[in-house]
């Protein structure tokens, strides 16, 4: 399935197509993002069809994502270049904050604006051949994706510092012991894991998901009080839907899958 972009494509996954498989698809560019491309993923994630309950997202080519695409940098101004960036946090913040829980399939290169996608992202499968970077402190540039609020959410500010005064870059598996991402998986298997994983989220409680995206970074900025106040709202209302009360009596009625080591 095509979008209106053809750097970027649709597919649903799974029996009622419950899981929609988004690729980037500008490999000769190393998956870098323009314009349209950021435009694209806005859409996509605004627009996805009804059936869908988990996403993935996955880079065609050798690299996950390039970042900014760099030959568009040439001529803005200071105010032309804070709408650029917001409008990147408008695109990643409908990742983020859309209608179902997205995973990031990675390999090869996860570069500045490629990081801060992924980081827009619930979770991350990183395969061997992943590196990430922040290279924009060596372009004389900054980040404009939302990585300065994402990025040391997942590893720290001093880490995220790091990368970029020094230009460090972390292989996969120590990117995976820093918490750029959740999941290391030998080379090539990235989608195959993520696809797995999203089949997976796609069977919850659709609440479920929602307070986990919704709810659970919220809860996690407030102070413990108000943290502990919205955690009991979230609750009750999780717990009061339906299908909470229909899981948890299949479980009691020895219907339901229990929790294994
Ligand atoms: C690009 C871009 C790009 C590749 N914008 N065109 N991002 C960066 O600083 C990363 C810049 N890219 C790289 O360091 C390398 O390209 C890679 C390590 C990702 C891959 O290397 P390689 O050897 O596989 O590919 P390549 O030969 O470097 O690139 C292939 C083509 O993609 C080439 O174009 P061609 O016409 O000469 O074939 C490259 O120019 C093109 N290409 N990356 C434009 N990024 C909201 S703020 C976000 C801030 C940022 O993201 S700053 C950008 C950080």
């Amino acid at each position: 399935m095509t979008t209106n972009n053809p750097d970027l494509s649709l597919s649903l996954h799974g029996e009622q197509s419950e899981v929609a498989l988004i690729t980037l698809n500008r490999a000769t560019k190393r998956n870098a993002l323009n314009d349209g491309l950021i435009l694209a993923i806005r859409d996509v994630f605004q627009n996805l069809p009804k059936s869908v309950r988990a996403a993935v997202i996955h880079g065609n080519g050798d690299h996950f994502c390039a970042g900014l695409d760099l030959s568009e940098l040439s001529e803005r101004d200071a105010g032309e270049g804070v709408l650029h960036s917001r409008m990147w946090h408008a695109a990643l913040d409908c990742v983020e904050k859309g209608t179902v829980p997205v995973v990031a399939a990675l390999h090869g290169a996860v570069v500045g604006g490629g990081l801060e996608l992924a980081s827009a992202c619930h979770i991350r499968v990183a395969d061997e051949s992943t590196f990430f970077a922040l290279p924009e402190g060596t372009r004389g540039i900054f980040v404009g994706g939302g990585g300065s609020v994402r990025v040391p959410k997942l590893i720290g500010a001093a880490r995220m510092a790091d990368m970029m005064f020094t230009g460090r870059v972390y292989n996969a598996a120590d990117g995976e012991r820093v918490g750029l991402a959740q999941y290391l998986v030998p080379t090539g298997t990235a989608l195959e894991k993520a696809l797995e994983l999203a089949t997976r989220i796609a069977t919850n409680a659709p609440l479920t998901n929602y307070a986990l995206m919704h709810a659970l970074p919220r809860i996690a900025e407030q102070p413990s009080d108000h943290g502990l106040f919205t955690e009991a709202l979230m609750a009750s209302i999780a717990q009061s839907a339906p299908e909470a009360k229909a899981r948890v009596r299949a479980f009691l009625e020895g219907k339901a899958a229990k929790v294994k080591s």
